[in-house]
């Protein structure tokens, strides 16, 4: 069953998104209080096909940041973060990009890891706020700032873009299903074989390196034992690479390789062209990034 995590700030309209999603009230709303405060799973039974919407506080409100936390731990104690197949990154079309939606986009990267982005779609409630020929321009505007937000504050993080972008409104259109059907016919996930066939190729890199290091180790001002562990790091990598299959791997390889890279960064050759985090990061590491990019670019809407 395919399993989405449904997270945004209190009142941004979660709780109505899944109620409008599964077709009946399932969870309750409020105009005022924060009245979600437990994880909850619900699931949407078709004839062909399940999903499971899993319904969560918001992260960063003006009540106290202690919840913060707490709330986090909820999600990681309930909720398989490894069998996610995506997440739905709910917020009001009418409203800007404020400063707790960054706190809790670097709480939720740093706390269940960056994977939860590999599959993420952004949906925008209270779209009839906005008028019609506004309503595209206003969403673009501010899917930019959050990817911007990413690339220049949270460098670490695996998150590529949004797969996909809704605009809703649960309570004045209830009857657009449009996220129904592309929550059940969702395949996002699986790279295509064209995609496939390129990520697979970036494991040539590692045995040609892997080979290398011990020859030249000295160069770059490491020691035979460390030329040899990173040597079977180096060999490790090639399984990892081989084994991408959907989006979320790809992003767990490329969070790997970074984690490789500061490994590497310590050894250092006097010719900026040999170091080794300089070749992992333009031979592989941009080029898996790139590869990512356009898969969100290809399964937008
Ligand atoms: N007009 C409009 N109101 C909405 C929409 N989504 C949620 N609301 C209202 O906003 C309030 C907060 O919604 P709720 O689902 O409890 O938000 P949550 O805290 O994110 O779960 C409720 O009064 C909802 O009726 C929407 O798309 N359009
Ligand atoms: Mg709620």
């Amino acid at each position: 069953m395919k399993q989405y995590l449904v997270i945004g700030r209190t009142g941004a309209g979660k709780s109505s998104l899944i109620n409008h999603v599964i077709g009946q009230k399932v969870t309750e709303t409020s105009e005022y209080v924060a009245c979600t405060r437990f994880v909850s799973h619900y699931i949407l039974n078709t004839p062909e096909k399940n999903i499971c919407l899993i319904d969560t506080p918001g992260l960063c409100d003006e009540i106290d940041e202690s919840y913060d936390i707490a709330y986090l731990n909820q999600i990681i104690s309930k909720v398989n973060l490894n069998h996610l197949y995506g997440t739905l990154y709910v917020t009001p079309l009418n409203d800007y990009f404020r400063s707790d939606d960054m706190r809790a986009f670097r709480l939720l990267d740093s706390e269940l890891g960056s994977h939860i982005w590999a599959n993420c779609k952004i949906v925008f409630t209270f779209s009839m706020s906005v008028p019609r020929e506004e309503q595209i321009n206003q969403a673009d505007r501010r899917i930019k700032q959050i990817e911007n937000y990413f690339s220049d504050e949270i460098k670490k993080s695996c998150f590529l873009g949004f797969s996909n972008y809704f605009l809703i409104d649960c309570v004045k259109e209830p009857s657009n299903n449009t996220l129904l059907t592309a929550l059940l016919n969702d395949a996002s996930d699986k790279i295509d074989d064209k995609y496939l066939a390129e990520i697979h190729g970036t494991a040539s890199y590692f045995y040609k390196m892997s080979a290398k290091i011990k020859l030249y180790h000295s160069d770059h001002g490491a020691t035979l034992v460390d030329a040899s562990i990173l040597e079977s790091n180096y060999i490790n990598t090639i399984s990892s690479i081989k084994s991408v299959q959907s989006s979320s791997d790809l992003t767990n390889l490329i969070k790997q390789l970074e984690a490789l890279k500061i490994k590497v960064s310590r050894f250092n050759h006097r010719k900026e062209k040999y170091r080794w985090s300089n070749s992992l990061e333009n031979e592989v590491i941009s080029k898996l990034k790139n590869i990512a990019r356009s898969i969100n670019e290809k399964t937008k809407i």
